[in-house]
């Protein structure tokens, strides 16, 4: 485990199309690499910052850096005393406006959606408060359950304005690469959340018990010119997920 990301380090310290002048980047991509080729498994401790050092010839200041980048992206966890691991977890910062498939490709998870409803209809009276749209006009709905291969993690209900993407069979996987694709991508969102028992069909879907500790999250997002591009309701397993928001004092 440890010469696959000594090897990787090295591979990248060579390649130069990895363009990363800078050793703490590199390691740090190093990591995200055999994380993300499952060659240290979710649970599993990185080696420690010592043995790092020692094995790539780098200071201990270095591996640190590299470590806490990941630290605060999700991907690795840190637990006092003990070292650092590959988050079980699914960490999602909240500061970044990224979609779950990201999320989960990030994590070398297999990201795929079931499809209930992938249709276009006319917008309704609370949708369009919601988004800010005229009575009436045409709105893509997309209705899934995400899955990380074949884990169910979510389910979400997601509508678009028809304007912004006219047809749904446009989203294959990810909804924000067909956004992307359409030059709409959400560039800011608001994101409310609250703590909720899985209904008895949530549950289901979800494949945990009735009553199960659930996340309720509603995301409106937002393009530069303050077009609503999403209003997407999502129930995200509590017992998978942990929302993460990094605070500052002013
Ligand atoms: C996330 C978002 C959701 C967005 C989706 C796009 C949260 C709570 N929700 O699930 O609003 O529509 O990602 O993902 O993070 P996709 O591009 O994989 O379809």
């Amino acid at each position: 485990m440890e010469t696959t990301l000594a090897k990787e380090y090295r591979r990248l310290c060579r390649d130069p199309a990895s363009h990363q002048p800078l050793a703490y980047l590199r390691l740090r991509s190093a990591i995200r690499n055999v994380i993300e080729q499952r060659d240290i498994e979710p649970g599993h401790a990185l080696p420690s910052e010592r043995d790092l050092a020692r094995a790539l010839a780098l200071s201990r200041v270095t591996v640190r850096k590299a470590i806490a980048g990941l630290v605060e992206e999700g991907m690795l966890t840190q637990r006092h005393g003990a070292g650092t691991f590959v988050a079980e977890r699914i960490i999602k910062p909240m500061s970044r406006l990224t979609s779950f498939t990201e999320d989960l490709r990030a994590r070398g998870l297999n990201p795929r959606s079931e499809f209930f409803e992938r249709g276009i209809g006319e917008v309704t009276p609370e949708e369009s408060m919601a988004m800010n749209l005229s009575p009436g006009v045409a709105v893509v709905r997309l209705h899934r359950v995400r899955y990380a291969g074949e884990e169910p993690l979510a389910i979400e209900r997601s509508v678009v304005p028809a304007n912004l993407l006219p047809d749904p069979s446009l989203v294959d996987d990810s909804l924000y690469e067909a956004l992307e694709k359409r030059g709409c991508r959400p560039r800011r969102a608001l994101q409310r959340l609250r703590a909720v028992l899985l209904s008895a069909q949530h549950a289901r879907l979800l494949h945990v018990p009735t009553n199960s500790a659930g996340l309720a999250i509603e995301r409106r997002s937002f393009l530069d010119d303050g077009r609503v591009v999403e209003f997407t309701s999502s129930w995200y397993r509590g017992d998978i997920y942990d929302f993460v928001a990094e605070l500052h004092t002013d």
